[in-house]
């Protein structure tokens, strides 16, 4: 009764770049991912097919997201940490979520020749940001991205983000820690950075603690560990420590590792980690959710005719906007699912027949 004619195409064209990448092949990992960025419904086909069989191998790194303003020194410090690493023996891959990439086509995380020692050292992959699309499509590529580095076997993938905006949160949600990289000022340490990111920090790290500003990175640690403090542990119980580094001279960096391994062993130990993992799996199923639903809901024939005069009513407010959603979601529903809904949601279509 089933039909399996034609299905099992993109598993078997999947084959060979799989085994690939999963060698080693730098070629070939760095082709998966331009497949996983297109937008093209073919490709996202074959890359849904790749990543399914490349889940069962993915999962295995350790997940580190670096955030702060732009000029914060993250790549610089990105690369300090990651040639050590690679050095002793770790395979390091670092992906860029840049927010800025989609609204103008130029970067406010720099590209990868701002990491020139470590683009090129063995254990070592470096991917800029994906050009073009919305943020959240830029934060689907890298998440899927993250899963095909750990399938070819790096076991830490870090994750250079700006934190202004949505993107800090994007880059949380995809990680098992946030690194957020703050500068010592003049006595307002405090006021160039939201407290939201605070709240989404593991580590607080007060970069270019060197040559002049050493003092000054100093008093700063002590103002955000007491912002810190006042906050609290986070849910998984880990309290964030802070830490003075200069990822220009390279001090500071052992600490900055030291609370990565610290964390993970924190967190492993008390399952909070897997926890956390499983929460981020869910949240990744309904952001596709809400994002499927909404693409279908503009692509639908029956909405489109509503639409616009739904909008022209709400504008000129001759109707609330929920009454006008309610409306619009009644003309995506069609008959039938007004019956469905009405069985869920308690609120049937008598207003409306
Ligand atoms: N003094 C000092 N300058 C740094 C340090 N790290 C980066 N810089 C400089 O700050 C600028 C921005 O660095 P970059 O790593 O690109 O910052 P990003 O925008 O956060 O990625 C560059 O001119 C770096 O040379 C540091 O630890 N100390
Ligand atoms: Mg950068």
């Amino acid at each position: 009764m089933a039909s399996d004619g034609g299905a099992d195409d993109a598993p078997s064209a999947a084959e060979g770049l799989i085994a690939a990448l999963r060698a080693g092949d730098r070629v070939a990992l760095g082709r998966a991912i331009t497949l996983i960025e297109s937008r093209r419904p073919d490709h996202r086909r074959h890359a849904q097919a790749l990543l399914a069989r490349l889940l069962p191998h993915a999962g295995g790194a350790w997940r580190v997201g670096i955030t702060g303003m732009p000029g914060a020194g993250k790549s610089t410090l990105i690369e300090a940490l990651g040639l050590r690493l690679a050095d002793a023996g770790r395979r390091v891959a670092v992906l860029a979520v840049d927010p800025s990439s989609g609204v103008t086509g130029g970067s406010i995380l720099g590209d990868k020749t701002r990491m020139p020692r470590l683009a090129v050292h063995p254990n070592a992959f470096i991917r800029p940001s994906p050009s073009g699309g919305a943020l959240g499509g830029v934060a689907r590529a890298t998440r899927e991205a993250m899963l095909v580095c750990e399938a070819a076997g790096f076991d830490v993938v870090v994750v250079e983000t700006v934190g202004v905006g949505q993107s800090e949160t994007l880059v949380a949600g995809m990680v098992d820690f946030v690194a957020v990289l703050v500068l010592a000022g003049a006595g307002d340490e405090l006021q160039g950075i939201k407290r939201g990111i605070l709240e989404l920090a593991d580590l607080v790290a007060v970069n270019k603690a060197d040559g002049d500003n050493a003092g000054r990175a100093a008093a700063a640690r002590a103002d955000y560990a007491r912002a810190l403090h006042l906050l609290g542990p986070k849910p998984s119980g880990w309290a964030a420590p802070v830490v003075t580094c200069s990822g220009l001279e390279g001090t500071g960096l052992d600490a900055v590792w030291d609370a990565v391994v610290r964390h993970h062993a924190a967190l492993t130990a008390s399952g909070a980690l897997a926890g956390l993992r499983a929460e981020q799996q869910r949240d990744w199923l309904w952001a596709l959710l809400d994002e499927g639903l909404h693409a279908r809901l503009r692509a639908h024939a029956g909405v489109a005719a509503v639409l616009a005069e739904a909008e022209a009513a709400v504008t000129s407010g001759r109707e609330t906007p929920p009454a006008a959603a309610a409306r619009v979601l009644a003309a995506f529903e069609g008959p039938e699912g007004a019956g469905a809904m009405a069985g869920v949601s308690g609120h049937g279509p008598e207003g409306i027949r």
